[in-house]
């Protein structure tokens, strides 16, 4: 068991659907304790059934838009934990309209200050909140994906955003790396969740990246959750700063096999 005797708070579980959802089930069955938080009421009923299921019943109200609502989450969970050895960051938002058109026209002050806020500096945030009751040997995780270093259609402002967010990873670990804490982006293939249900044409994502990935096909929460046990676990005790990919191999390809095959 790859995450015995650790403990772990999982943000970003939405629905059965969310990557958070594949993380906490991976690291459930790696032995790990687990302890989630949520944005908001709404989510929380989705959430105690999931969270249960694993084995959790210390579920605690977190929006990162408030730096007053991560002080008191933490104030929460440290009555029921002194310390901890993880946390996985699965939070991601920009405005709709962001996620719709033409990048130059659609992208506005607004817009891109939020998907910044939300899906960047919150990582930050968590971080900073988290860090005097990190045990040494921890891992932060963060999730990102491939808009951050190509473009493709209707990602727009969470392109920049989630390359903000990788460089966010990779000074998080220089930040904290002397204090015993790893920091780790996955970067994963496209998956059908409601986050991404946002981003218009999404399907369409999804039959592209299956052409052009090595695998064939996209990938599931489950493959980014065993990867996520990894990275959280003692087992990758030198490894930070990094962005690993887990895309079907979708990035390191530049054309569709077939393509060349039909010729
Ligand atoms: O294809 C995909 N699904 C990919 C997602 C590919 C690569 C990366 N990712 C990233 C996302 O950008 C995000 O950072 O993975 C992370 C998790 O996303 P998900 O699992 O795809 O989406 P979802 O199940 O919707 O979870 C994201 C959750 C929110 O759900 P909704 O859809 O209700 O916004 O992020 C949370 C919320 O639970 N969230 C917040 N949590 C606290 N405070 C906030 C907030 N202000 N805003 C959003």
């Amino acid at each position: 068991m790859l995450l015995k005797n650790k403990k772990i708070l999982i943000s970003g579980l939405a629905n059965k659907y969310s990557i958070a959802a594949g993380i906490a089930s991976a690291m459930y069955r790696e032995g790990a304790e687990l302890a989630f938080t949520y944005q908001n009421e709404r989510l929380l009923k989705n959430l105690k059934p999931i969270a249960e299921s694993y084995g959790s019943s210390i579920l605690i109200e977190s929006d990162v838009s408030s730096d007053e609502s991560i002080n008191n989450s933490f104030e929460q969970l440290k009555k029921h934990w002194d310390t901890f050895d993880g946390l996985v960051h699965s939070i991601g938002f920009a405005p709709a309209d962001q996620l719709e058109g033409n990048f130059v026209d659609v992208t506005t002050r607004e817009g891109f200050k939020i998907a910044h806020d939300i899906s960047s500096y919150s990582f930050t945030a968590l971080a900073k909140a988290a860090k005097p009751m990190l045990n040494d040997n921890s891992a932060l995780l963060t999730l990102t994906y491939l808009g951050a270093m190509q473009t493709m259609p209707n990602y727009n402002v969470m392109g920049l955003a989630k390359a903000s967010l990788e460089a966010n990873t990779r000074f998080l670990a220089a930040s904290m790396g002397r204090d015993g804490v790893r920091v780790n982006a996955i970067s994963a293939g496209p998956i059908k969740t409601l986050a991404a249900s946002g981003v218009k044409n999404f399907r369409k994502m999804l039959s592209q990246h299956s052409a052009r990935a090595p695998l064939g096909r996209t990938v599931t929460t489950e493959e980014v959750g065993n990867v996520a046990a990894f990275l959280c676990s003692d087992y990758a005790s030198g490894v930070t700063g990094e962005i690993t990919y887990v895309d079907a191999g979708f990035n390191t390809a530049a054309m569709p096999l077939y393509e060349i095959e039909e010729e």
